[in-house]
């Protein structure tokens, strides 16, 4: 492996995700892998998990890390070209990122989109020029339109709960919540993008629910099982990821229609009595009720707590083709 992105990344799902729990049950079994090694992570947004599970991994690894913020701590990056900067922004990223590459062996970045331009959003065009200029395997710690490292533990969470039960394959419902403020697509676009895979792979039944107007891009979503009826979907789900999402046809909007989404005990009740998920910071009682979040059926802490073992098994992959 030498970029992680998006699930095109993997072929196998079953496998890597095996190979992630392996890691879960030794964590230490690889550590003269990254010896001498150097990972940079590259944050131009805030982060918790991603921050603290990937340094961790790449600690498990025998890995050095260096953390960089640049919205605070660097220079405000130019990333269009031909242009004169004579403005607010000092450094090219043609630079920024070619210098990154010298001192680093594995990076990995964040960033969000703008929200503002859908195509300049779905272009990729930062994560892109990063990978480009910084000469090195480079980790997506959520771009604008993904976010990789949250699905494969979601991924493995799922997994590892669904082990050992009778039915062979869990159903799996998205839904998206309220919010505030306008958020990015890149987790329930990602989340899509590999439960929509993992499905073809024959490894679970997967449903998208949204208020009309919250439609994701057709191509994260193909061979899902999409409706407008939030019931419908809960009935006999064994697993809800809640995700608040701003709309992608209206670009960056937040639409009339959403009241009522926010899942609670009453409204999970026609599941199976399902465990529910977030990929976290969560908004309580505004996008998830504070019983579920306290009660017995939320693994949202076991689900930030395998952040580690998908950023180990990423790292563990390019460490190899290295
Ligand atoms: C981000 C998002 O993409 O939805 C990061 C998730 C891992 N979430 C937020 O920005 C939440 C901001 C807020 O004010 O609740």
């Amino acid at each position: 492996m030498n970029t992680f992105f998006s699930a095109h990344n993997v072929d196998k799902l079953k496998e890597i995700v095996d190979e992630a729990l392996a890691l879960k049950a030794a964590p230490y079994a690889y550590q003269s892998l990254g010896k001498n090694k150097t990972l940079g992570l590259i944050f131009l947004n805030p982060s918790l998990r991603t921050r603290m599970s990937t340094q961790k991994a790449a600690a498990n690894l025998g890995m050095n890390v260096m953390v960089m913020n640049m919205d605070k701590d660097g220079w405000a990056l130019e990333t269009r070209d031909g242009v004169v900067m004579d403005g607010t922004t000092v450094e090219h990223i043609r630079e920024a990122a070619a210098v990154m590459g010298e001192y680093c062996n594995v990076l990995g970045i964040r960033s969000f989109p703008k929200l503002k331009d859908r195509a300049e959003d779905y272009s990729e065009d930062l994560f892109n020029k990063f990978v480009k200029f910084c000469g090195k395997p480079v980790i997506s710690l959520e771009s604008a339109t993904r976010h990789p490292l949250q699905s494969l533990t979601d991924l493995i969470t799922i997994t590892e709960l669904w082990q050992g039960k009778e039915r062979q394959k869990p159903k799996v419902v998205l839904t998206w919540a309220p919010h505030v403020k306008p958020l990015p697509q890149a987790v329930p676009n990602s989340f899509a993008e590999w439960m929509c895979k993992a499905q073809a792979q024959g490894l679970l039944d997967f449903t998208i629910t949204h208020p009309e107007g919250y439609e994701l891009a057709e191509e994260f979503t193909q061979g899902a099982n999409i409706t407008v009826n939030q019931q419908e979907a809960f009935q006999d789900a064994d697993f809800i990821y809640v995700k608040n999402w701003s709309s992608y046809n209206e670009y960056g909007q937040i639409l009339i229609g959403g009241e009522g989404w926010m899942p609670d005990e009453e409204k999970l009740k026609v599941s199976n009595n399902a465990k529910v998920m977030h990929c976290l910071p969560v908004r309580r009682d505004l996008e998830l009720a504070s019983a579920v979040l306290d009660g017995p059926n939320s693994v949202v802490i076991q689900e930030a707590g395998n952040r580690v073992w998908a950023a180990q098994v990423v790292l563990k992959r390019i460490l190899e083709t290295q």
